[in-house]
Parts: C-alpha cells; sequence; structure tokens
C-alpha cells in the first residue's frame, strides 16, 4: 500500500513538472503569430547538363511560427513569375499531382514546410531563365502577419 502512494506521489509530480513545462513555455511565447522564414529556395530552370529549359519553377522555404496564434499565407509574388499560385501535392498509387490551394494554415509554434513533393509556391509564365546562383525576391501575404520579403536562391532540382 505504501509502495503504491509513493508511486502516486511520483506520477503526480512528474505530471505537474510537465504540465508546468508546457505551460510556462506556452505563455512565455508570443500571443500574436510570431513569424521566421528560412531555407528559402527556387528550382533552376537550366541545370548544369544542358538539358531542356523548364517553363515553371517552385519556390520552397520554412515558416516557423513561434507564437500562440496560427496564421494564414494568402498570397505569393515574385518579380521573376507573371503567375505566382499556392499548391500542394497529392501522391497516389506513385502518382503525384499538385492542386491549387486558396491558403495554407500556418499553426501555432509549428514548422509550415514547402518543400519537393509537397507544398510549394509554383511560379507560372516566368519572366526570366532561373539560374543556379540567382535569387529572386518573394513577397509573403499573410493574414495576420502582413507582407514579408524574403530572398530565395537559385538551386539545381
Ligand atoms: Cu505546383
Amino acid at each position: 500500500m505504501k509502495k503504491f502512494l509513493w508511486l502516486l506521489i511520483a506520477v503526480v509530480a512528474v505530471g505537474l513538472i510537465a504540465g508546468g513545462v508546457f505551460a510556462y513555455s506556452w505563455f512565455s511565447s508570443p500571443e500574436a503569430p510570431t513569424l521566421e522564414i528560412s531555407d528559402a529556395w527556387a528550382r533552376a530552370t537550366a541545370g548544369s547538363d544542358g538539358g531542356e529549359e523548364s517553363v515553371t519553377s517552385a519556390i520552397y522555404l520554412t515558416i516557423h511560427n513561434s507564437g500562440r496564434t496560427a496564421d494564414k499565407l494568402l498570397t505569393a509574388a515574385t518579380d521573376a513569375a507573371k503567375v505566382v499560385q499556392l499548391h500542394d501535392t497529392d501522391t497516389r498509387n506513385d502518382v503525384s499531382m499538385m492542386f491549387l490551394v486558396e491558403s495554407v494554415d500556418i499553426p501555432a509554434r509549428r514548422d509550415a514546410k514547402f518543400e519537393p513533393g509537397g507544398m510549394h509556391i509554383m511560379l507560372l509564365q516566368l519572366n526570366q531563365s532561373l539560374r543556379p546562383g540567382d535569387t529572386i525576391t518573394v513577397t509573403l501575404d499573410f493574414e495576420k502577419s502582413g507582407q514579408r520579403t524574403v530572398i530565395a536562391e537559385v538551386r539545381a532540382p
């Protein structure tokens, strides 16, 4: 019986500590969405292999939200392309299909990753060739955080 009591006390203590750590980290983070955009890169349209040049490209990046409130990516724009769309990818029976999405949720205290085979910022009707080492400027418009501008480095796919 005594052993059981100690075990109960230990379990409750561990629960309280874990809860306290969680509450502290939650409430010490900013309430508003706090976005940090990193690893922005765009797929080169012409590789070094001399193959045919692609007429489209995509931008990939990571959006980290350290705030307690979710945000939403509404649109993206860049001078490098006339048409910029938010896309996601669905893979069924080994066939990948990308599709247009209206907006992308940026959950609280999480990362939203745009990466090959997943979400991406699609560039259609390019205004220029994208060569490895080039940089392009991308403006992202968020529901709560407003506009953010990032530089994306062009990389070979
Ligand atoms: Cu796409």
